[in-house]
């Protein structure tokens, strides 16, 4: 492939707030040409600590991609008024924070909250598709100013309700209407909700603003039963010139094992040097896809 390939920092890590800084080296002599970062840190950051993030990735020559899992107290979906509000003031402050460092492409759970509250009837979950919506309209004012794609991660189900297949996504897009308002699609949750992933992702010509990649089990790619194939090749026939961004998840512990559900060791013990092996391993297995 010939996208830009990407890994997200939480490969390494096992809390969401992490110095990023390191990783932009370590990604860089791994073979990427992106890292990706936690969205909702970077509201922390002082003004002179996002320059210096920015810089950083400038002066490597990567860049930065940003992705979120809005939290419960953010949810642009909830039937609280009070708590929509404070979910489109929150994205506004990624937004600004993403425009100061040059940031262009914002993706994840950023129409409602991750994980998804309870599980909800299909009448509410239509319910919550509309006050997102209703959401969305604010907050893509604020994107289309800022010129950042506004990447709406499909997820499996388990994780959320509203948008579940490529298809759903696409109409929710079209409602929308706005051209900053993009898909992010994922084989890790493709594998579980569509038909042909193959045909989901051609589904998504001219929507498609991000993409993410794992194995069944999140472990990096090329090491299992992912359609590599069929999925590049679908790519590459809609001629999908985003990031190709790997999202892999193999060690216990932390907040991000608890979140993500990783409940036993998938990297087989590995030391740290091995981390690294796998993730340049993978790298390469995408850029000769
Ligand atoms: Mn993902």
């Amino acid at each position: 492939m010939k996208n830009p390939v990407g890994i997200y920092y939480a490969y390494w890590e096992k809390e969401w707030n992490a110095d990023f800084i390191p990783y932009i080296g370590k990604v860089k002599s791994l073979g990427f040409d992106d890292l990706e970062i936690n969205a909702g840190a970077i509201v922390d950051m002082t003004p002179a600590e996002r320059k210096r993030l920015a810089e950083a990735a400038r002066d490597a020559g990567i860049t930065l991609s940003y992705c979120i899992g809005l939290p419960g107290e953010y949810d642009l979906s909830s039937e609280s008024a009070a708590v929509r509000k404070n979910g489109i003031e929150f994205v506004g402050k990624i937004l600004d924070g993403m425009n100061e460092m040059g940031g262009k492409t914002l993706g994840g759970i950023i129409y409602a909250t991750w994980p998804m509250v309870g599980s909800p009837t299909y009448e509410e979950k239509m319910q919550m598709r509309t006050r997102s919506i209703e959401s969305l309209k604010e907050i893509l004012k604020k994107a289309e100013q800022y010129d950042i794609n506004y990447c709406l991660e499909i997820v499996n189900r388990f994780e959320q309700c509203i948008l579940n297949t490529a298809a759903e996504g696409v109409d929710y897009c079209k409602e929308l209407g706005s051209p900053n308002v993009k898909l992010l699609l994922d084989t890790f949750h493709m594998n579980i909700e569509e038909d042909s992933i193959g045909d989901a992702i051609c589904s998504a010509k001219g929507y498609l603003g991000h993409f993410h990649i794992g194995e069944p089990n999140r472990k990096t790619p090329g090491t299992g039963r992912m359609p590599w194939g069929e999925i590049f090749g679908a790519l590459k026939e809609i001629e999908y010139d985003g990031m190709i961004v790997m999202e892999p998840f193999i060690r216990v512990g932390g907040q991000v094992g608890k979140d993500i559900k990783v409940f036993r060791d998938l990297s087989d013990n590995a030391t740290p040097e091995k981390m690294d092996e796998m993730a340049a391993a993978a790298a390469s297995f995408v850029k000769r896809g």
